[in-house]
């Protein structure tokens, strides 16, 4: 039985034997993005100190060579995996292809790949504003042995076996899922610990928080521009409440807590919205899901959705479920 105050080392022992597929591979995993997030989280904390340090190209004054934050991110996460022959591939939002791991060994049993987003919302970083990881997990579907291919990473969100985010905030925090419910896990960074913090996160299945780029107003589909109108027209608990940090993870994490909908529709400036399906969308959906939240392109559900290309996007509506079901009838009814 997991209790608050467990460290999140004894939960994934604890938790080990629940998952279907327990063989202790995905636990490693697991505790690989522990240990680089640890390594992420203490940089990101140190990043209001560039002026002093240097900033990214420079070189600082212990003569090291001084990284932009996500390549640092990207790298730190991609070794702690690599090092630990535990995936079989990874494929980052940072890089363009994905990566194979060990595949010229015909003796490597690794089952799994990882999409990751090492540092989203990183632009937010100079203003000292929170950010995230992102991760997902999924079996390979070509032979244990054989390289990885393509096909592998191109699965539908509805196979992942877990997925997750580091929101690097006031806190920073682990919040994953293997599919049998959400927790959340607080780094007391005195001692370099996560501690279950927030036991079977879910969303309230109503709210009254909106997040959206309102800058992009005139840019959105009739039906968005209606739903936001039914968010600021006066009845019952409205007008609700606007909330945007532009941070996908704080702004998810937020409405979880609270109660709320994060929504990057499509515009006339970005046809398929920003997010990308593969780093960011499947992930938050299943988190979403697994926590009594919905997540949605506008009319179809996000894990349903067969993904063509690495990096591609979708339009993306995520949060408490009577309110992405909401956006979904307005959608509907827009013809444009
Ligand atoms: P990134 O992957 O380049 O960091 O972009 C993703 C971020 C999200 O975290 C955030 O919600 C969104 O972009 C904000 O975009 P915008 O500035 O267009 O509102
Ligand atoms: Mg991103």
């Amino acid at each position: 039985m997991s209790q608050k105050n467990q460290t999140l080392g004894e939960f994934i022992i604890e938790n080990q034997s629940s998952f279907k597929y327990s063989s202790g591979e995905l636990s490693r995993l697991i505790n690989s993005i522990r240990l680089a997030a640890k390594v992420v989280n203490h940089e990101v904390n140190k990043a209001g100190l560039v002026d002093i340090f240097g900033s990214a190209g420079d070189t600082n004054i212990q003569g090291e060579d001084q990284q932009k934050l996500d390549v640092y991110a990207n790298e730190k996460f991609i070794n702690a995996m690599t090092n630990r022959n535990i995936v079989c591939g990874i494929a980052s939002e940072e890089e363009d292809y994905f990566v194979t791991i060990n595949s010229q060994d015909e003796n490597n049993q690794n089952k799994y790949i990882v999409l990751i987003d090492p540092l989203d919302g990183s632009s937010n970083i100079d203003v000292n504003v929170s950010v995230g990881t992102i991760f997902s997990v999924f079996r390979r579907v070509t032979p244990v042995g054989t390289p990885v291919t393509i096909e592998d990473f191109l699965q539908k969100g509805d196979h992942q076996v877990a997925a997750g985010y580091i929101i690097y905030g006031t806190s920073t925090m682990l919040v994953y899922t293997t599919g049998d419910g959400v927790n959340g896990f607080t780094l007391n960074p005195a001692i370099g610990t996560f501690y279950l913090s927030h036991p079977s996160m879910e969303f309230p299945e109503d709210g009254v928080i909106y997040s959206v780029n309102e800058g992009n107003y005139v840019h959105f589909p009739q039906g968005i521009k209606d739903y936001i109108k039914y968010c600021q027209m006066e009845e019952g608990d409205r007008p609700y409440t606007s909330r945007y940090i532009g941070s996908l993870v704080s702004d998810f994490h937020r409405n979880m807590i609270k109660g709320g909908i994060y929504m990057y529709p499509k515009s006339s400036k970005n046809p398929n919205g920003k997010l990308r399906l593969l780093y960011e969308c499947n992930p938050m959906a299943f988190l979403a899901e697994q926590a009594n939240g919905w997540a949605s392109d506008g009319f179809n559900r996000i894990m349903e959705i067969q993904p063509k290309t690495l990096h591609e996007r979708v339009p993306f509506f995520v949060g408490s479920k009577n309110m992405v079901g909401k956006v979904e009838e307005f959608m509907k009814g827009d013809k444009t």
